[in-house]
């Protein structure tokens, strides 16, 4: 790919498409990562590629979720770890809370390749290799996960994520966060906290209520979730977009 010059009016968006690209040639990112990164684009595109209110109000609530949790775990895959590595390290440290990699197109190379990684980058222990847990309810490789990672804990940050998990995590008890940029997904619809935002403007906001939130009272944090409504959020996005679509 030749260099993108800074002056292009798309420049950010072309600097991900690269990442991503080059991710799957280093076989990080499945093949099929490309085209779900292509969803996610068309959906930043119609929501104006900014963050918004109601996506803002839903990182501050996981950011007092994460606080709050006994044992919050960040799932990493392919995609997330190609365009926000670094963050979701800042993140797992702010909070703090364990790292997983857990895919969807599982293979040995690729798990050693995103633990190595992510190990490179900076991350403590990196969960997900042992796969001595499974998630009931799901067939297939999509279920192995660590005893000591997403089996046990409380929470899960699953972001970038395929249809059925969120819903297998949650009959676990599990309390789950996701970033997803189509409101319509199955993952959207079934998460207790839904990020409509793209991952890569999602994790450093979410940080930066981290740092707001830290001083708060456990007490205080609890006051703050229980004003959360899922559902009325993603109503709230979905007349978002429909009136800037009739506006264009
Ligand atoms: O690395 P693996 O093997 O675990 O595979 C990862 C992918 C992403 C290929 C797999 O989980 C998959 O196929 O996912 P889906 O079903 O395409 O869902 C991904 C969701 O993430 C879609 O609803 C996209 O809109 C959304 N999405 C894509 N890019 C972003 C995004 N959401 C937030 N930020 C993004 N940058």
């Amino acid at each position: 790919m030749n260099k993108i010059p800074k002056s292009h009016p798309r420049y950010e968006s072309l600097k991900l498409r690269e990442k991503i690209s080059n991710a799957m040639k280093e076989g990080i990112v499945h093949e099929t990562g490309l085209i779900a990164h292509g969803r996610g684009e068309a959906f930043d595109y119609i929501i104006g590629e900014e963050t918004n209110k109601y996506a803002d109000e839903a990182e501050k609530i996981a950011a007092a979720s994460l606080l709050l949790a006994k044992n919050p775990v960040i799932s990493v895959n392919g995609n997330v770890l190609a365009i926000s590595s670094k963050e979701i390290i800042d993140l797992s440290k702010a909070i703090p809370a364990k790292i997983e990699v857990n895919l969807f197109h599982r293979t040995n190379i690729r798990m050693e390749k995103i633990t190595n990684e992510l190990k490179k980058q900076g991350a403590g222990i990196v969960y997900g290799d042992k796969a001595d847990g499974f998630i009931p309810g799901l067939d297939h490789d999509r279920g192995l996960c660590d005893k000591e990672g997403i089996f046990s804990s409380d929470l899960v940050l699953v972001p970038l994520e395929d249809g059925d998990r969120c819903k297998a995590l949650k009959e676990m008890g599990k309390k789950v966060i996701t970033i997803d940029l189509n409101p319509l997904s199955r993952t959207s619809r079934t998460a207790d906290i839904t990020i409509v935002d793209n991952i890569v403007r999602a994790i450093p906001n979410i940080v930066k209520w981290v740092e707001k939130l830290k001083k708060l009272e456990k007490t205080d944090l609890d006051e703050i979730i229980l004003s959360w409504d899922n559902e009325k959020n993603l109503k709230d996005i979905l007349t978002y977009i429909s009136k800037r679509l009739n506006h264009l």
